[in-house]
């Protein structure tokens, strides 16, 4: 049994949860921030047989995909520092940043 820990942007997370549900794959949706940008994004967990994992991972894939987001970094100082003039950076988001790990028991009771 393997677990699989997807981040993915809030905009896929229905077609990703769509096309998990249209494979018989199990997942749990958590709401997530990104420790960067500070937005939110979806977290999905997915429980599932080692030789399924390949397919998730293309489920995944095809799910999302990568994005140019235009962000205004706050000032340093907060509020205090009336010189500084923020501007908007662009940052790459990438489709999907996947864990994969082991599992040592599942149950279901
Ligand atoms: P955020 O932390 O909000 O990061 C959003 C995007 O900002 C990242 O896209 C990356 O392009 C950029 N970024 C993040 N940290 C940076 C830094 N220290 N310096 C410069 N640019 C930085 P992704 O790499 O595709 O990540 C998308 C989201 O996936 C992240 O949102 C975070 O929620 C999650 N994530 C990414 N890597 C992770 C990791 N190693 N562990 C846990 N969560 C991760």
């Amino acid at each position: 049994m393997k677990m699989v820990v997807a981040i993915v942007q809030d905009k896929d997370s229905p077609r990703l949860a769509r096309n998990l549900v249209k494979a018989e794959i199990r997942a749990t949706k958590l709401a997530s921030t990104g420790g960067f940008l500070h937005a939110g994004n979806t977290t999905f967990l997915i429980g599932t047989q080692e030789a399924r994992i390949q397919e998730v991972l293309d489920i995944i894939q095809t799910s999302c995909r990568s994005r140019e987001q235009v962000v205004t970094p706050m000032s340093p100082m907060g509020s205090q520092l009336e010189s500084y003039v923020p501007y908007p950076v662009s940052v790459q988001v990438g489709g999907a940043t996947v864990f994969v790990l082991d599992v040592a028991q599942f149950e279901q009771f």
